[in-house]
Parts: C-alpha cells; sequence; structure tokens
C-alpha cells in the first residue's frame, strides 16, 4: 500500500507554478516524494492527477502468467501473449488450456521474453499474427519479430520478418510495441540496449538511441513483410539504417495510434524520473540520452540539459518514474467521457492514467485509476470498453466500464 501525502504535493505543486518544471524535475532535494507518484508537467497548468474512483472493474480473466499483450481477432476472441513464451487464446470469456502451438522459442529473462501480439489489418483474408520477442542468451540477444498464419490452435508457416541490428547482453530494454498505420506499414519500437555499464563498441549501449546506422533506441517502420518502406525518412541518408522512423528513445513500452488525427503517441520509460509521453513524427530526434529529465539510478547527472534546439520535448514528463507501459487512444463512441483521451498503463503506480489531450495533443487534465496490481497493457475492446493486464504471477484481465453517471 502506498501512503499518499498530500504534504508534498502540495510542496512540489506550488514550486511547479513559482519555479518552472526545471527545478522541481532536477529536485532530488525532495527525495521522500519518489514513491509518489506526483506528476511534473511541461506544461505547468496541469495539475497533479485526481484519483479517478467511480470506474467499474471487472475481472474477466485470471491465472494468466507475467500476460504482456492482447489483440482480437475479428470473432471477437482473443490472444494474449504471457512472457515466459505462452500465446493464449480467450473464447466467449474462457481461457483454452492449450496454449498455441508453434510460438518461436524465446529469451525469458528479465524482462525479457514473449511480448507484443498484433494481427494484420487484413486478418480475415490473411490470418497473419505478429509477434516480438527476445531471442538469443543472456551474453548476446536481440529483439525479433515473426509472423505466422493462424488456425485457430496453432501458428503455420512462421518466419523471422525483422530482428535488430546489433547483439546486446542482459536483460533489459526490448521495447516491442507494434502499431499498424492506414498504409498497411507498422511502426515497432525498440529499445536502448540496456543500462550501464553494459556497453557496445567500448561505449556505453545506450548511446545507440542517437546512432542513425543502429536499431536500438529507435521505433522502426516496416512493411507487412518487414521490408522496408521506400518512403522512410532516412532511406536516401547513406548514414542511416533505412528502417529507422525516429529515434532518441529509451525504452518505449507504450505506443498508440489516434487515427482521427493520425497522430502517433509513445510512452517511455526514463531512467529515475524523466519518463516521457511523446507526440512521434517521422525523422525526429527525441533526445535519449543527450537530453533528459531522468537521472541515472545512484542519483548522479546524466546530463545537465532537458531540452536541445533540433530535439522533440516531450508532451509530458513523468518524474518521479511512473514506469508507464500499454498505452491505449480511446476514440470509441462508447463512453464519450473517454473519447479522444489517452490511457496509459503504470507498472510501478498500480494504475491506468487518464490523459486529456487538447485539439492540439497538449495535455490538459490526468486523472489515475487505482488497479492495485502492475498494468501492462491497456486496450480498447471492440465493444468500447478498456481492457488491462496486470504484470503478475498471477495475472489479470481487467475490464473498465463507463463512469456511473
Ligand atoms: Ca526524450
Amino acid at each position: 500500500m502506498k501512503v499518499r501525502n498530500p504534504f508534498i504535493k502540495s510542496v512540489r505543486a506550488y514550486f511547479a507554478v513559482i519555479l518552472g518544471t526545471a527545478i522541481i524535475t532536477t529536485g532530488c532535494s525532495l527525495p521522500q516524494a519518489s514513491s509518489q507518484g506526483s506528476t511534473t508537467t511541461q506544461n505547468t497548468n496541469v495539475s497533479t492527477p485526481t484519483a479517478t474512483k467511480n470506474v467499474k472493474q471487472s475481472v474477466v480473466i485470471e491465472g494468466l502468467e507475467r500476460p504482456w499483450s492482447i489483440a482480437w481477432l475479428p470473432d471477437g476472441a482473443m490472444l494474449i501473449t504471457e512472457r515466459p513464451g505462452r500465446l493464449r487464446v480467450v473464447r466467449n470469456g474462457v481461457l483454452e488450456t492449450t496454449a498455441i502451438t508453434g510460438v518461436p522459442e524465446v529469451f525469458a529473462q528479465n524482462q525479457g521474453g514473449l511480448m507484443e501480439v498484433s494481427i494484420h489489418p487484413r486478418f480475415a483474408e490473411n490470418r497473419l499474427v505478429y509477434l516480438t520477442y527476445s531471442h538469443g542468451t543472456n551474453n548476446a540477444n536481440r529483439t525479433r519479430m515473426a509472423r505466422g498464419i493462424f488456425d485457430g490452435k496453432s501458428l503455420k508457416d512462421v518466419r523471422v520478418i525483422f530482428e535488430v541490428s546489433q547483439a546486446k547482453s542482459g536483460g533489459q530494454h526490448f521495447g516491442s510495441r507494434i502499431i499498424w498505420l492506414p498504409d498497411n506499414t507498422m511502426l515497432l519500437a525498440i529499445g536502448d540496449g540496456g543500462n550501464p555499464p553494459i556497453q557496445l563498441d567500448g561505449q556505453l549501449i545506450r548511446n545507440q538511441a542517437q546512432n542513425l546506422r543502429s536499431h536500438l533506441g529507435k521505433i522502426v517502420r516496416l512493411n507487412d513483410d518487414g521490408s522496408i518502406p521506400k518512403d522512410n525518412p532516412f532511406v536516401n541518408n547513406a548514414n542511416a539504417d533505412p528502417a529507422v522512423w525516429s529515434y532518441g528513445h529509451r525504452n518505449i513500452q507504450g505506443l498508440a495510434f489516434d487515427a482521427a488525427n493520425n497522430r502517433v503517441w509513445s510512452t517511455e520509460h526514463g531512467p529515475r524520473g524523466g519518463d516521457e509521453l511523446n507526440l512521434v513524427k517521422a525523422g525526429q530526434n527525441y533526445g535519449w540520452p543527450i537530453v533528459t529529465y531522468g537521472r541515472e539510478y545512484s542519483g548522479e547527472e546524466i546530463t545537465k540539459e532537458r531540452s536541445r534546439p533540433g530535439m522533440v520535448d516531450p508532451k509530458i514528463h513523468w518524474t518521479p518514474s511512473t514506469a508507464p507501459s500499454g498505452l491505449a487512444f480511446y476514440d470509441s463512441n462508447r463512453v464519450p467521457s473517454w473519447q479522444g483521451s489517452l490511457f496509459s498503463g503504470e507498472l510501478v503506480d498500480r494504475t491506468v492514467r487518464h490523459i486529456e489531450l487538447d485539439a492540439q495533443g497538449n495535455v490538459t487534465n490526468q486523472r489515475t485509476i487505482d488497479i492495485g496490481q502492475r498494468v501492462r497493457d491497456v486496450r480498447q475492446g471492440p465493444d468500447g470498453l478498456l481492457y488491462v493486464l496486470t504484470d503478475e504471477q498471477d495475472g489479470r484481465l481487467i475490464r473498465l466500464e463507463e463512469p456511473a453517471s
């Protein structure tokens, strides 16, 4: 149980108004606030989030081991990944006991394992299911994407269609979210490879986020067969990998598409502080590790710079860290008060954060829905309700319903 301290929150809010955000976000002068889960923002008019109590929560499924991602099939069945390496199916509200066969072998250690599941936009015709996972050993591993044809019980003709350019060591920062764009290309987020002291080519591996030749710390854009779209932003740059779509990311764990406004949203983990919500555009640099509101886990400064010309500032940052996970953009008519908002899972805060936006995509308000377990994924279901996966040994699928009027 977390004990919320209203005094700390009010002090932080006061300084946020008086002094601006940089003071607060570098403010380890308030170390006791690190467990408070409060928020500092780019937009100083956005206050500390309020807790929403009137959202009905129903447990749909229990007994999922470290579930990571959900995808719905056109017939209403749900596919759910479990990080140790199983793909499960839920039909008519029942979790089938036998896992889907044909899933590639995964490197399931620390943050790694079987992660995203996503279906092709034309699944009804081609039955293609996409999976991301970590592959390899503790000394040499990388994020891969495979796709296979789903026959209802197994994946057939499974092929690896993408893997990260360089192998890394350890079990951190695989990224792995997928979204589909209207042209049937996909975006795939890849983490920076891990924290110090992990190195690559004689320097900290996190510096790869600024190396356009590397997939680490990037969003890549791919065709549905893993080939490179001809209109990717760096295809004509001899010093860049043509798959790169955006860069300077630490570890994106939430990716969502707002179809009405053609906007890509992402959430990424900072280290100690500096978790970010970004409005992501092709070819842009999101700054890591040159600019950040986060610090080393030791408390040391990573950089004094929070912002730099040519690098895109986050729409909001969360310091102390909330550990954002799956991200949904809500565009159903079912719950009018949720329309046009983002919903972000939070591993550390054990909440779903309802993030309200204005027409320009600026954050205007934040509320939290307390889930009480680590939240790994949040999705809008075909019924227009929100579905949440909890990152527990006995993880749950929880449905969130319309606030009582
Ligand atoms: Ca950034």
